[in-house]
């Protein structure tokens, strides 16, 4: 890990209580926008620096304050509106909500008038600092899209910056926040950085085992009635050829018959990190009667969600790169830049995928259906599946309709994974929740490339091609050159 945490952050902080978060606020409201800080000594320009890790102790608690003169007459703006038939809105907690699905997910429960944090140590920007990687959209910094959603809709987004891997920091959260559910999003998810050498293995599953196993006893300790709605994902399970169920299976073996965990099968370091995450899930919740959800996602696809896009400074990420652009994002802005369409292997490899503005619905499903005390539920969240090749041709078919000349590349595949095989994952209980999904159209994919088309310049062709082998991965800490 040495040369990802090399440089310290320096931030020296002391924890407060609830009382001065509540007290600072609203000392502070003249102000038009502000940094509400748990110190005095804020660094704010060494928030985030190239080759700079946020050091594991920091805490700040930031949040906007209001900006009436701009807020925007938009249905319940600004009212204190009370959620379903609870008397107050629920709190809720999202980890890793400056991320791609946690953005979204923020925006749309807050919309939602549901009490929202983030909580988030801004690790993703830094990747995209150390790999020399870029969103094909430019993102604003964090405190400038909450404050951006302050004025424009009257609602706070509580913003607290620090690392769920430190136990101190995310107990200062839950005891300042005290959510009703927490959404878990906040882990290293790439497949590719896992496998690029050693070190970015032990960080993920570090990272990824070490914050769950912190928010889980986070709840345990200071909030044991919260919900936990933890992202899993659809690659736990592997590529098994039988049908894939929703969490168990019910097995009848030499004459007995049980209902067990559905086996895994992860095939990276990152996939085999959810599958320990949801072991020790399961396990505290028959513990310690842990209430949670895991959401095994498929791979996400899209970018606008009726909250980001209110304004350009709400946009979300879109990563298109080798390392954590995944495969519909990517064919999409392939296409528009005239690269072969990097179709690995066979591309028989068969995945679930969903749109973005059905991960931001599921998430609010959960939240509003919780589970039960000592419940391990497990949702499988995605909406259509899809072989490589298939997506390919879809994306072949939309982009010549545009005028674009759509060829595909058979690339070796750099991962080690099955390239043509059997798979039928069942997906009915988020359904049976009410989820009403956006399934691929012809018209999300002309807007994604019309979108992919106008942010062409901003494409870095060199980062396309994929540079990380599960083959060679090594102990030695890899450079990635940009
Ligand atoms: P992302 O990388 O865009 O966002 C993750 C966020 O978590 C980042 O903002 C990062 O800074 C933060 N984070 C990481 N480690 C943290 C830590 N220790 N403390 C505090 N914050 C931390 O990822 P995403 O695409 O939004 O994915 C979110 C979750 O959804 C992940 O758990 C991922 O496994 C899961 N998921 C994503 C997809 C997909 O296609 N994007 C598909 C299935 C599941
Ligand atoms: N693929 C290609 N060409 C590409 C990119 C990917 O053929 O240019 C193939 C991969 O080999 C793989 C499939 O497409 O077989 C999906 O790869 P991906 O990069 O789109 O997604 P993956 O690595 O599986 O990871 C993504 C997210 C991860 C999430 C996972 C859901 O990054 O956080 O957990 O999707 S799932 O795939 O269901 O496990």
């Amino acid at each position: 890990m040495a040369h990802l945490l090399s440089t310290s952050y320096t931030l020296k902080l002391s924890p407060s209580r609830n009382s001065s978060f509540v007290h600072l606020n609203q000392g502070l409201t003249k102000f038009s926008s502000f940094l509400t800080l748990k110190s005095s000594n804020f660094p704010s320009k060494r928030l985030v620096q190239p080759g700079q890790f946020p050091e594991r102790s920091c805490i700040v608690c930031a949040t906007t304050l209001s900006l009436n003169h701009e807020a925007k007459a938009r249905p319940g703006a600004g009212s204190n509106e009370v959620h379903n038939d609870a008397s107050k809105p629920k709190r809720v907690m999202v980890i890793g909500g400056d991320g791609y699905c946690g953005w979204a997910t923020a925006l749309h429960l807050s919309n939602k008038n549901y009490k929202v944090a983030i909580v988030d140590n801004l690790v993703r920007r830094l990747f995209d600092h150390q790999l020399g990687i870029d969103s094909l959209t430019p993102i604003a910094s964090i405190h400038s899209r909450v404050r951006r959603w302050k004025s424009l809709t009257g609602k706070t987004i509580e913003l607290y910056i620090g690392d769920i891997c430190d136990f101190e920091f995310l107990a200062e959260t839950f005891k300042s926040f005290e959510p009703d559910a927490v959404v878990h999003f906040g882990e290293q998810r790439s497949a590719p950085y896992s496998m690029i050498d050693r070190s970015r293995a032990v960080f993920t599953q570090q990272n990824n085992v070490i914050g769950t196993l912190n928010v889980l006893f986070a709840i345990k300790e200071f909030s044991k009635e919260c919900h936990l709605v933890k992202l899993g994902t659809m690659g736990e399970y592997g590529t098994p050829n039988i049908d894939i169920e929703e969490g168990y299976i019910t097995i009848t073996h030499n004459g007995r018959t049980d209902t067990l965990p559905y086996p895994k099968q992860a095939s990276s370091f990152y996939h085999l990190s959810k599958v320990h995450d949801s072991h020790n899930i399961a396990f505290t919740c028959k513990a310690w009667g842990i209430r949670a959800t895991d959401l095994n996602q498929g791979v996400v696809y899209g970018l606008r969600t009726d909250e980001t896009e209110m304004h350009e400074e709400l946009h979300n990420r879109f990563d298109y790169d080798g390392i954590f652009g995944t495969a519909l994002n990517r064919f999409c802005v392939q296409a528009a830049v005239g690269h072969p369409l990097t179709v690995y292997g066979k591309g028989g490899q068969t995945r679930g995928y969903l749109d973005i503005r059905d991960t931001v619905q599921c998430v609010e499903l959960a939240i509003a259906n919780p589970a039960q005390p000592g419940e391990f539920r497990v949702f499988n969240q995605f909406t259509e599946q899809f072989s490589v090749r298939e997506l390919a041709a879809l994306v072949t078919r939309a982009g010549e309709k545009l005028g674009l000349k759509v060829e595909t590349a058979s690339v070796p595949n750099p991962r080690v994974e099955a390239e043509e095989h059997y798979y039928n994952a069942k997906h009915t209980k988020l359904v049976e929740l009410g989820l009403n999904p956006h399934l691929l159209s012809d018209s999300l994919l002309d807007s994604l490339l019309n979108f992919a088309i106008e942010y062409k310049d901003r494409v870095d062709k060199k980062q396309i091609m994929p540079n990380v082998s599960w083959r060679k991965i090594g102990v030695k800490p890899r450079t990635i050159v940009a």
